[in-house]
């Protein structure tokens, strides 16, 4: 497997403060800009640093420590960065952190339209300075049966929402990921249905777990984890956790997403992880977490059912998979 290192002893972590990359993500780069340049002066690198590469994250490593509500501790950053599922790039895990780093995550333009009263453009830097990014812990589960646990930076979904101003026809909301595929090269594949789609019903968007991550591990969101800005859904199975999103609009009718359209017997619109709704190829009744040998039980919306349950009263969860 091949490695993309966000080398931990390039950039000391108490350099960067990962309030200042929270808060302004332009003096961030300008800051991680001065460092690395120093490094390659004195390291005499004959090689400029590209500007078109994603940049190095700092690594607090006081974060590798942190713990989710349920006491699991977070997966490590190389872990997070070097196993991904990203069908732009490819369907080799190992294989998406070499392709992403040629991915340009910045500038990073979110259009929010459709049933609402004041659709905006938005720039990354905006939505940092409107929103004010915070650490969210959140397992990750994925419908394959594998799971981590990722401390990320992001908002509340709702707030972005809430900004334009719904409409009261608006009962859905759809996420499109960018098309791109002179730097996706996975895009060039035709026989999956590009861009990448999700949706969600506007109670599940408006469910404060539900987040529009910005960052992760202290810094920038790196671009295999869906940087510029991606959508976490935790107590979903991990395709709906859509990346790389520049469109997310306000509609009346359940929108199609991508691994629905693909196979709809296997891939449900909800996807709630449920251990009693087996994927008709494998269990789901228990999940192997990146990093451990022992098998764990999969939990009832992924752990999350105290926040999220009442969502779906009066729903047969076996049917409305
Ligand atoms: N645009 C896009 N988003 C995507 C995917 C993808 O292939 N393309 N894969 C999904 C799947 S299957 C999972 S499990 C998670 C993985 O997120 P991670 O690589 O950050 O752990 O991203 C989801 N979001
Ligand atoms: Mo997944």
């Amino acid at each position: 497997m091949t490695s993309t290192k966000y080398s931990s002893s390039s950039i000391k972590s108490s350099e960067i403060t990962p309030k200042q990359v929270y808060l302004s993500r332009r003096d961030f780069i300008k800051a991680a800009g001065v460092i690395a340049g120093s490094i390659a002066l004195s390291a005499c690198a004959p090689k400029a640093m590209p500007t078109t590469q994603a940049l190095p994250t700092p690594q607090d490593p006081s974060i590798s420590k942190k713990t989710d509500e349920l006491g699991d501790t977070v997966n490590s950053f190389d872990d997070i960065t070097n196993y991904n599922n990203y069908y732009e790039f490819t369907t080799n895990k190992g294989g998406v952190a070499p392709l992403a780093a040629q991915f340009k995550t910045s500038p990073w333009d979110v259009e929010v339209y459709g049933l609402a009263a004041k659709p905006k453009k938005f720039t990354l830097d905006e939505l940092i300075k409107l929103f004010q990014p915070e650490e969210r812990i959140y397992r990750l589960r994925c419908v394959e049966a594998w799971s981590m646990v990722i401390p990320w930076v992001g908002f509340p979904l709702a707030s972005l929402l809430k900004a334009v101003e719904p409409t009261s026809e608006a009962k859905y909301v759809r996420f499109e990921t960018v098309t791109r595929p002179d730097e996706m090269p996975g895009q060039k594949d035709r026989s999956y249905p590009w861009p990448y789609q999700e949706g969600l019903r506007i109670d599940e968007a408006m469910n404060d777990l539900t987040l529009m991550a910005t960052g992760m591990y202290g810094g920038e969101l790196p671009a295999q984890n869906g940087g510029g800005m991606r959508l976490v859904v935790p107590w979903k199975y991990g395709f709906k956790s859509i990346k790389a999103v520049i469109k997310i609009e306000l509609v009346a009718a359940q929108p199609a997403t991508m691994w629905n359209t693909i196979n709809s017997n296997e891939y449900g619109f909800y996807s709630n992880v449920n251990p009693e709704v087996d994927h008709p190829r494998w269990s789901q009744s228990s999940e192997r977490r990146i990093g451990e040998v022992q098998r764990r039980d999969t939990l009832m919306f992924n752990g999350y059912a105290e926040q999220v349950a009442h969502l779906y009263d009066g729903l047969d969860l076996k049917v409305d998979y």
